[in-house]
């Protein structure tokens, strides 16, 4: 196989020829194709089959330790200006980056099968999708985009008719930390990623494209592309509406978007459209709709069990593969949080030692088709997408942000965004629980200067007739003694409610100098063992504090200098007006 569409066939011979492969391999998209693929693997080592009766059709793979999350400090945006880059990404010359890169690709492939990967994210048919060919020599990267993306035969079809794709290169190399580099070209839609086997460095329809090269064409292009969550909330009385979240990496992104209402919210339903990535249009309708890029989950497999998220516990046990988890002694995958079975090995394949430190690395993942999800929705595949009824930010943070506010109108939206900041987790490498800014959450993924990227938000007043409601959430606020004042997962339907609520006009809220904060009887606590003492510091701003955190954040903004949007400053300065009361 090869293609009609002269650019893509040049460029895969241009490729081969740099890189040496023993064979090319255009991947199709078929079952037979993952399948044959898995037997190569369970040969070579580089997957092994789980306990085919309590887990079938579940493989293991185990990465090279020093390869198991994304590498920030190593992830670069290219740009012909380092400025377009800005100060939110790490910045390498184009043409420097493509020496260094190509210095690498070097022959890197000798003896190895170089895989073609066409795809498309977002639905086949839907306006709103892109496409893009991944070339790799890991065939674990062949069976992940399988799962995560559309991939194969028909995107290479939409391909030829378009004639357009984001270009990526992919190699594992010889997985020296060393010699790994993940960098990004947007002005020329291109990608390439040397070094790294792990998910958000490799697997480049993701992180690469779906956000940091399709932030940037977002922009030129006037819609967005964001870290975000898709998710309908249906009521007893059978109306959706849909929203849009937003929150840092391993911050339970996937969890709200396959929450299982408590007992407590009998005839509420959770649809799930995605759990990562969402581009945002203005529909013909005039409203901000959503599409899904991805057609599967990477999520992180700790804290994953029948009570944090039921729906991801019973779509894992069949048909998924597994990163850099444990195994009991009966070969059936093991996490931490997993509450049955007892690990026998860990994600090095070593015996089990506690001394070791966890069975299962903290960002141990599941790939799995996203329509494995009992609360899978259709419409995930509708070409349109979905109409947006609010945009919820949201961070992990110990103190301070309440547990819902609401921006003010859609400026005061793009602040609230703009200021979010978060706990670090174990997504990405470095060090773990320290606060930093995560503006959208969109820190390690946007393509391009945040300044712009916030003139590009604010934009959307202008383009859209009737705009979501931009809320903030924070369902990690902790008491002095460090337990949680929320009771998370959910229990954070009734928060989801109350948005809700807010966008219908059906409630009232308490106005404050960050936001509309909730009054207390607005957010049903029926049944929970919530005293009103701690609903009301769950629900407290407490001005000192905020003052000092909007001192914190003006200082962080002075660093966009001149490309800082005038109308962002001026908001900050009315909430710091505000709050000097
Ligand atoms: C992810 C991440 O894998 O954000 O989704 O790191
Ligand atoms: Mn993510």
């Amino acid at each position: 196989m090869t293609s009609r569409n002269k650019p893509l066939h040049d460029w895969v011979d241009e490729v081969a020829r740099l890189t040496r492969p023993k064979n090319i391999h255009w991947c199709d998209g078929s079952q037979k194709e993952y399948d044959d693929l898995v037997a190569l693997m369970l040969d070579t080592g580089d997957l092994m089959e789980l306990n085919r009766d309590t887990n079938p059709n579940c493989f293991l793979h185990r990465s090279d330790p020093s390869d198991v999350a994304r590498v920030e400090h190593l992830t670069f945006v290219c740009t012909s200006d380092e400025k377009d880059a800005g100060p939110n990404n790490h910045w390498m010359a184009p043409a420097d980056a493509h020496r260094k890169l190509d210095a690498l690709f070097d022959g890197c492939m000798q003896g190895r099968t170089l895989y073609v990967i066409p795809y498309c994210m977002g639905p086949i048919e839907s306006p709103f999708a892109r496409c893009g060919v991944e070339i790799t020599d890991s065939p674990y990267v062949v069976v992940n985009m399988k799962l995560m993306t559309r991939m194969g035969k028909e995107a290479l079809e939409r391909i030829e008719r378009e004639g357009r794709f984001v270009k990526g290169l992919h190699s594992i190399g010889d997985l020296d930390p060393e010699r790994r580099f993940i960098t990004h070209f947007p002005e020329e839609l291109t990608i390439k990623s040397f070094g790294s086997g792990y998910g958000g460095n490799a697997l480049l329809g993701k992180k690469c494209h779906a956000l940091r090269i399709a932030s940037w064409q977002a922009r030129a292009e006037g819609w967005l592309a964001e870290h975000m969550l898709i998710v309908g909330v249906e009521s007893p009385a059978g109306e959706t509406h849909y929203l849009a979240c937003a929150f840092p990496s391993a911050c339970g992104k996937t969890n709200l978007a396959m929450l299982i209402p408590p007992e407590s919210q009998a005839g509420w339903k959770i649809w799930t459209l995605g759990d990562d990535i969402a581009w945002l249009h203005v529909g013909r309708d005039g409203r901000l709709r959503a599409i899904n890029p991805e057609a599967g989950y990477f999520g992180v497999v700790p804290g994953t069990n029948a009570k944090t998220n039921r729906n991801a516990y019973e779509m894992i046990r069949h048909d998924a593969i597994f990163t850099n988890v444990g195994l009991t002694a009966d070969k059936e995958p093991w996490w931490e949080g997993k509450r049955v079975g007892e690990p026998a090995i860990d994600w090095q394949g070593r015996p089990y030692e506690p001394g070791n430190g966890p069975a299962a690395h903290p960002n141990s993942r599941f790939t799995v088709d996203a329509k494995q999800n009992p609360s899978y929705s259709t419409l995930a595949d509708h070409p349109d997408g979905v109409p947006l009824s609010a945009i919820v930010f949201g961070g992990r943070r110990r103190e301070l942000a309440p547990l819902v506010y609401q921006a003010k109108d859609w400026a005061h939206g793009v602040l609230v965004g703009a200021s979010v900041a978060s706990e670090t987790t174990a997504a990405a490498a470095g060090e773990v629980g320290v606060v930093r800014r995560d503006p959208m959450a969109m820190k390690p993924f946007c393509g391009y200067n945040f300044a712009d990227y916030w003139s590009h938000w604010l934009s959307f007043e202008d383009r859209a007739d009737d705009l979501p409601g931009i809320f903030h959430v924070n369902w990690f606020r902790q008491d002095a003694d460090g337990q949680f004042l929320w009771p998370g997962f959910g229990e954070n339907l009734r928060v989801l409610r109350w948005i809700i609520d807010r966008c219908e006009g059906r409630v009232g809220a308490r106005s404050t100098p960050i936001g509309l904060v909730p009054h207390a009887e607005d957010i049903d606590v029926g049944g929970l063992a919530i005293s009103d003492a701690t609903l009301e510091s769950l629900l407290a701003v407490d001005t000192g504090k905020w003052r000092n955190e909007m001192d914190e954040f003006g200082e962080y903004l002075d660093a966009y200098g001149e490309r800082l949007p005038d109308k962002l400053r001026e908001e900050h300065e009315a909430v710091r007006e505000a709050l000097a009361g």
